[in-house]
Order: C-alpha cells, then structure tokens, then sequence
C-alpha cells in the first residue's frame, strides 16, 4: 500500500508532465493567431491584460454588492470580476446551512413580521463600517427595501449575524448607510404609510401617513446594533429616497432626498391618473437635512416620543428644536452623495438633465441665520434653492447617482437615459468625458468612492438592462456589471460580467488588504453568537443524552466520518443533533445531509452547527458528508434509524460482507508501515526546511500531527485485538490506521507543495 501514497506522488508528477505538455500545445498558436482567430483587437489585449488574474492572484479591491431580490450580498474582485461569495443575508442558502441550522435560523427569525418568517429581501445598499470616514473592513450592513429591514454581517467570516426590524416603516429605500464612525446605521423610508399597524383611509394620507429616518444605534464591541438605543426622525409623507450621512465639514448632517412631494395618491382602477403622472408635476421635491448628533441628544434628554416602544423625534419638536430643513431639488431626485471633504452635497434629478452641486457652508450659513424662503405644509423650514447651489452642471438624460474619484472635484454620475457615465468636475463645473455603458445604469461604485479618501483606479457601472451582451438563457437576463478604467483621463471599458442573482442596486469597493478574515473558528464555535457553543464536543467525548424530550446528539466530523455513525430513535421522538468540526485544516469544511427532513448542514473548520427536528415516521435515513473533503468522502455517511414505537431489537449481531484472517491482518500491517516509511520521508523534507516560517504550513503540520495521532490510536487497538487473536476487528482497525495515514500523507504533501511554491529554505539536515 505504499503504493497508494506512491500515487498520490505519482500522480502529482504526472499532472506537471500534463501541464507541459499542454504548455507546448498551445505555443504552437501565437498571440497573433488567437488575436485573429477570436478577432480581438490591441485594445481588447490590453483590456485582457487590466483585469486577467494568473492562478493564485489576488484582487486588489474587494467588491459587496447588493443582491438585490435574492436578498444576498456578491462578494467579488477587482479587477479580475472574479465571484468569490454570496453571503446569505434574508434569504435561505443551503451551502452555507444558512436557514437549515438552528443557529441561522435564529438569525433569520430576528427578520420575522408579524410573526411571520419571510424567506426572501430586496437588497438595495450595502454599507461598510468606517472610522474616521475611511472603510475600516470590520462590519458590512444592508437594508431590505421591500420589509424595511436591516441586516448585520460580519467581515471576520462574512456571515450574517444580526436582523433588525424596522419598528414603524412599511416600505423603505434609504439605508443602509453610516455616519462616519459607524455611530448609527441610517434607513430612511420610502412609500409612507401610518406608524401603526392598524387599518388608515388614504383619505387621511396626508395627516396619517408619514415618512421617517430611522438611526440604528451599532455597538461596536458587540458588533450588534441596539434596537433600543436607537431612533427615528418623523418626516412628511413624501417618498423619501436615498440617504447619505455628512463627513469632516458636513459631519453631524445627514441628507435624505425625497420624490412625489406632491403627495399625490393613485387609483388607475378608479380612473385616477396613475402614480408616475401624479409624482412628477412639480419642478422640484425634497432634499431633508437633519441634524442627527443634535437629534441622539434630544433623545437622551427626553424629548422623544414612544412610538411602538420606539424613540421617534416628531417633527414639531424637529422643527422648534432646529434639527429639520428641506431644501427644493430639481424634479424626482435619486441619488444624494456627499463629497469626499464633507463639503458639497451632490443630487441628481431623474427626469432633469442636471446635477446640482449644494454647498454645505452655504446651507449651514442660512440656518444660522435663519434665512428660510418658506415652509411646507408641515411647517419645516425651506432652504432657498438657488441661495444653496454652489453650480448646477448639464450631464445628461437621467442622471441617478454619483461617485467620487481620488483626484479632487472629480466624480461620475451615473446617466440612466442616455446608458451613459458622465465624468465632470464639480468644483469648476464641468463635464470632461463620457463613456457609453451595457445599458441603462442605475448605480456606480469607485474604489471606497462614498469615503473621505477615494481610492479611484477603477469605477464599476451597475446596469440595469444587459439585452445582447451575453449568450442568451432565456427571458430573464443576467445582470451586467461593467469594469470601467478611470486611471485616466479617458474612461476605458474594460470588463462586461454578468451576475445571475438578483438586480444589484448598490454596491461597495474596499481595499483588499483591509480585510482580515479568519480561517477556521476556535473548536466549538457558535459563529451566529460569536460564542463558545452549549452544544460543542470534543472527539472522543461524542454522546447522546435525553433531555426534556429531546434527544441531544453531540458529535464531531473529521475526515473522513462523522460521529455517531448510527443514530437509533423510537418513532415520534424530537432529536437534536450538534456536529462540532474539528478540523484544523484550512478549508476542510464538512457538510450534513439527510433525507427527507429539510436539514443540510454546513460545519466549517471549528464551527458547532444544530439541526433540531422530530422524526413521525419509523424508517431508515441515510445520511453524509456533502463536501468532497477527502479521498474517503463518499465514507462518510451514517444512518438514523428510526424504529417503530416499542420496538424490540431481534437477538442479532450485525451481519459482516467480509471476514479476516491474520493474512489479512500482517498484509494490512505490512503495507501501513511502507506507507509511514513514505510519511516518514515527506516528514523529513518538511522538518528540514523553514516551514515555521509559514503559518499555513503550521496549520497543515499541527494538522498532520492530529492525523498521525489519530493513526496511532487505531494502530493500538489494532494490536491489541490481535493480541487477543479477534482477527476480524485486528484488520479492520489496522484499515483505519492505514485511513488516518492517507490523512496525514495528503496534507503533508500539501505541505511539501507550499513550501516548494514558497522557494522554502534547508535549514537543517
Ligand atoms: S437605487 S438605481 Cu439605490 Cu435602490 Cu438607484
Ligand atoms: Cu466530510 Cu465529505
């Protein structure tokens, strides 16, 4: 059996000869043949060239985009556009057990209304933790427009571990996006709706109906926000939009932008005109300016109101305290960006061919002097329009959002209509360059382009239609992102993807080295409560307990089995099973599957997942490991057996295929010890070298060392039933000596790899 390791050598050295021998194959075309025969041009080449990513390269940015209707987050890279993840947010995902474990599905319970759980969202914004206005790579939120809801995830391990609710919208837009040092999460609503709950005539719209920012209070030292410590502004029932927080000169601010302030009602049923007509008749709606630094001291003073148990400033005391303005933007406004000094506030209008640029000084100086052209229905006070603007700049049909560059007054903004980005500058007012997109683009995103230090480079166009651009699948379209090279003075495109999720709407770019995710989780890890889960093991502590009714079965995965291998319930019990990978090894992540109960687990190194269900009818269930995580995967399986109420088990040893005989045994015995001569080897050359200069060679080699212990222990019951001369559990365990070597010979040849890779050193022989 030497042989077996032999090949797994064997095989490696015949996979370099393949790639070789490949290598050459394709040298026989020259540049200049693919060039023809895929009829590119130069300028393809050097786009190819911007964004191709050799094996084991990285990405220097890394891109969350919202998911939109899939109710996830896309996790990928810049520039390659490679897709590295969809972090499940309100939604159910089976790969990552998210909505399968009862860890998640406390997660998503959080998300229920009404007590109902909802198992989709509409993802629209995602936001990064900041520190001092820069990305700070720790914490990502997003909203749900359509259950006005906001999510919490983690970037140590980009899981979600928190939903909040939000406690009086009905519909929202605006969030999530965060003041400067992730002080508050900002949600601002969209189509108004009463606060209650209850039943309201349209006829009282304008009285009962009401829009509202909510500011979600996030702690950071627990990394969850606090619902009770946060709070609402009440606004008019105009439909609020997009939001964004103020930063350096406009910190304390936050702007919220408005459409269909003439608060006009629909009804085509009733032969009303309908919304969009309705909507759009006055030149101009709404930007809201809110003083939320002030509003959070109003409300430790006490002067909000509970409103379902919830802190809302309402706007007479928004108005008499001075923390509420509006100021007149030019018709159905989208998007609402502060620009990287805090200084300007950017606003384009969708059915307006400008962009406005409003000066924060200017705003700030007229509420200081109290300077108001007016009021709206609701008496807040109305900023004069053409007294704030510092320029207003014609950059085309449908302007929706805009996003900053790192050279200063530079910004794009996204041009609906015309399918175009417009690249002009906001300081002098005007536009120096414009580049067609794949077509109808809503949002754009530069590198960390809504920070206080854009990072320019690259600029993503987030389109809304794709139409020809890709190999058709049939009605529904993929989605196109296009990659967009702005480190010039021409914008160049240079990358179309599609991604075949859901119609992301916004998303951000971070730097990548900013993060710092982890590996694995320490051993016995409740990853959803960031604890030390009441349902980890230890190996070789695995038991099943009964408690309150439940059957409580705590086990362990390893490569390659899962223990207990045979679960035996009576019919009608409630079992509850925990499974603690105990895996060391990077990306050895061991799933669970059984038949018929809706449980698919995922356990990825260390993590402690439950799955809690009540078995009605007798049978058998098989169930496995649904990751391929070694050569012995398809091994790892078991049964639960559930068995008829006051079943007697028949007086009958379990029937074997096969018997041994100490032939068997020594043959066994004699290929182990070939096969640890090999280990042996590989061994030596890894000790030989630096490899503690390598943490992941650490990891493989403390990994290996498990293994190998692991292998000792079923080489001593081996012995000792043959000992006994019980030359059948002799062989069998000399079989499982033999697994646990495979184990340790794979990872330390991943070892030897690594280290070869590495250009490793001999530091002792
Ligand atoms: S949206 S295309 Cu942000 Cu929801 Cu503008
Ligand atoms: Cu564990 Cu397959």
């Amino acid at each position: 059996m030497k042989s077996t390791v032999k090949k797994i050598l064997t095989v490696s050295t015949a996979f370099g000869i393949g790639l070789a021998w490949t290598a050459a194959a394709w040298s026989a075309e020259s540049l200049d043949d693919v060039m023809k025969r895929r009829g590119l041009t130069q300028k393809d080449l050097l786009a190819a060239a911007k964004t191709y990513t050799p094996t084991g390269g990285r990405d220097e940015f890394l891109v969350f985009s919202s998911g939109g209707q899939s109710g996830q987050v896309l996790v990928y890279g810049i520039p390659s556009m490679r897709i590295l993840k969809y972090i499940a947010v309100f939604t159910p995902e089976p790969w990552q057990g998210y909505g399968f474990d009862d860890e998640s599905k406390e997660v998503l319970a959080q998300g229920k209304i009404d007590g109902k759980q909802l198992n989709y969202g509409d993802t629209h914004h995602p936001a990064i933790s900041e520190t001092n206005g820069e990305y700070d790579g720790e914490w990502l939120f997003i909203n749900d427009k359509a259950n006005p809801r906001v999510a919490v995830i983690d970037l140590k391990d980009f899981e979600t571990k928190q939903i909040v609710v939000n406690p009086i919208m009905k519909s929202e837009h605006g969030g999530a996006f965060v003041t400067p040092n992730t002080e508050y999460v900002i949600e601002a609503t969209q189509y108004a709706a009463p606060y209650s709950k209850d039943f309201v005539p349209l006829s009282k719209f304008n009285d009962e109906y009401r829009g509202a920012v909510t500011y979600w209070k996030f702690n950071r030292e627990k990394g969850r926000i606090e619902p009770e410590n946060s709070f609402s502004v009440e606004l008019p029932p105009y439909s609020q939009d997009l939001s964004d927080a103020g930063k350096l000169d406009s910190d304390g601010w936050s702007f919220t932008n408005s459409f269909c302030t003439e608060r006009y009602i629909g009804g085509i049923e009733s032969g009303r005109p309908p919304f969009e007509a309705g909507c759009s008749q006055k030149d101009t709606d709404f930007l809201h300016m809110i003083n939320w630094k002030r509003a959070a001291e109003l409300v430790a003073e006490g002067k909000a109101t509970k409103i379902n148990d919830h802190d809302v400033i309402t706007m007479d005391t928004a108005i008499k305290e001075g923390i509420l303005f509006l100021i007149p933007e030019p018709k159905s406004p989208h998007g609402v960006d502060v620009s990287p000094d805090g200084k300007y506030i950017i606003v384009a209008g969708k059915l307006d061919t400008h962009a406005s640029v409003y000066s924060f000084e200017k705003m700030k100086a007229l509420i200081d002097a109290k300077d108001f052209a007016g009021t709206d229905p609701y008496g807040i006070p109305i900023l004069d329009l053409k007294k704030t603007l510092h320029t207003q700049v014609q950059v085309g049909l449908g302007p929706l959002h805009n996003q900053y560059d790192s050279k200063p007054c530079i910004v794009y903004t996204s041009i609906y209509v015309d399918s175009q980005v417009t690249k002009w500058n906001y300081c002098e007012g005007k536009v120096l360059d414009k580049i067609s997109i794949h077509y109808n683009i809503g949002h754009l995103m530069s590198m960390e382009g809504d920070t206080v230090s854009p990072k320019g480079h690259y600029l993503v166009s987030l389109n809304k239609l794709a139409i020809d651009r890709f190999n058709p699948v049939g009605p529904l379209h993929p989605q196109n992102h296009q990659l967009i090279d702005i480190s010039n003075d021409k914008m160049e495109l240079i990358y179309d993807m599609p991604l075949p999720l859901g119609e992301p709407h916004y998303a951000v770019a971070i730097s990548a080295d900013k993060l710092k995710p982890k590996i694995r989780y320490s051993t016995g890890w409740n990853s959803r409560k960031d604890e030390r889960s009441e349902y980890r093991v230890r190996p070789g502590r695995e038991r099943t307990e009964v408690a309150d009714g439940v059957t409580h079965v705590y086990g362990t995965l390893i490569r390659s089995h899962i223990t207990p291998e045979i679960i035996q319930v009576e019919e009608g019990s409630t079992v509850s099973l925990h499974f603690t990978n105990v895996e060391r090894a990077e990306d050895e992540t061991h799933g669970f599957a059984i038949r018929g109960f809706d449980v698919n687990l995922s356990a990825e190194p260390g993590k402690t997942v439950s799955a809690t269900f009540k078995v009605d009818k007798p049978g058998v269930y098989p169930y496995y490991c649904t990751e391929f995580c070694s050569a012995l995967h398809l091994e790892m399986q078991g049964y639960l057996l559930v068995t008829p109420k006051g079943y007697q088990a028949e007086e009958a040893s379990l029937q074997e295929g096969q018997s041994y005989s100490q032939e068997d045994f020594d043959k066994q015995v004699k290929a182990n010890t070939d096969t640890q001569a090999v280990i042996d080897s590989v061994v030596e050359y890894i000790t030989a070298r630096n490899f503690k200069d390598f943490d992941p060679v650490v990891a493989l080699v403390e990994d290996a060392t498990d293994q190998l212990n692991f292998a000792a222990d079923a080489k001593k019951k081996a012995e000792d039933y043959a000992a006994s001369g019980d030359w059948q559990n002799a062989t069998l365990w000399a079989q499982q000596w033999f697994q646990y070597q495979v184990k340790a010979a794979d990872i330390g040849l991943r070892a030897k790899t690594y280290l070869d890779q590495n250009d490793a050193k001999v530091v002792n022989q």
